[in-house]
């Protein structure tokens, strides 16, 4: 990726599976939304059913994307966290593909790490000016649980958010071992940063496609919870820390 003089190169990771539907809108849209920013796309494809690689493909002589196709350790964490590893930028975003995370929001978020120098920057639905448009009582009632539940483990009042700015350094030497879909959390527990801010957005549910969340996305998210929680006694505690130096 070219790096153009004074402003810093950017790498968007997109987790899809079966996102056909979805994936060449959101190209368009971020690349109508990028102009300017020296950046690629990154989309990390579970090797979908339904092609969504190969119609990020078409779109490769006109927009700076990289489809790359997984077919092992599958996951929505673990595909982002692949993401890291492929990215050239130094600045990395992680957006949706189903278009849930508006496109316009990306100069938002760039323009304010900037501003504000921050290692961390996530679109936020819980600062004010953010929001979620049409969602169940029942989803926002999940939503809200986890959200309590990881409070003690960080400042940021949206920790579950999929869309998000980071500096490459935050994870450099970093352990991630992503189990489900909070891959946000993860980073903000494990890693190396000072400042993490919060730009508000309207979370807006996808038109095509279908989610990929379930029951089993919940019992993921306590258990990699009950890991984050361990992770943060042993840094507070090093005794706990030289009995288990593993993790
Ligand atoms: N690579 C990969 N991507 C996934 C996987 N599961 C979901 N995704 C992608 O991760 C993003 C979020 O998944 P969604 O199913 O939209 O989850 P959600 O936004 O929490 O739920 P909805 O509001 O119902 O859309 C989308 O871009 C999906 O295509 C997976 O197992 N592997
Ligand atoms: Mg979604």
């Amino acid at each position: 990726m070219a790096e153009e003089k004074g402003s810093p190169s950017i790498s968007i990771i997109v987790p899809t599976y079966n996102e056909a539907k979805n994936v060449q809108k959101l190209l368009r849209q971020v690349h109508a939304c990028m102009k300017g920013y020296p950046y690629e796309i990154l989309v990390m494809d579970d090797n979908s059913p339904d092609k969504t690689a190969m119609k990020a493909k078409e779109l490769e002589k006109k927009i700076p994307v990289r489809p790359i196709i997984r077919k092992k350790d599958r996951g929505l964490a673990k595909s982002v966290v692949d993401g890291f590893k492929h990215a050239r930028g130094n600045f990395l975003i992680v957006m949706d593909a189903d278009l849930s995370h508006p496109p316009k929001v990306l100069p938002k978020l760039i323009e304010k790490q900037k501003k504000s120098k921050a290692d961390i920057v996530v679109a936020s639905r819980l600062v004010p000016g953010g929001g979620t448009e049409n969602w169940p009582r029942s989803r926002k009632l999940t939503s809200y649980i986890a959200g309590v539940l990881a409070r003690p483990l960080t400042q940021i009042k949206d920790p579950m958010s999929g869309f998000f700015l980071f500096n490459k350094n935050v994870i450099r030497n970093v352990a991630l071992s992503p189990i489900g879909y909070k891959i946000l959390l993860e980073i903000l527990v494990k890693g190396n940063y000072k400042k993490a801010v919060e730009v508000p957005f309207i979370f807006r549910d996808r038109t095509a496609g279908q989610s990929k969340l379930s029951i089993k996305t919940n019992m993921e998210y306590l258990m990699h919870l009950s890991s984050l929680y361990m992770h943060k006694v042993k840094r507070l505690c090093p005794e706990l820390r030289r009995c288990h130096p593993e993790s």
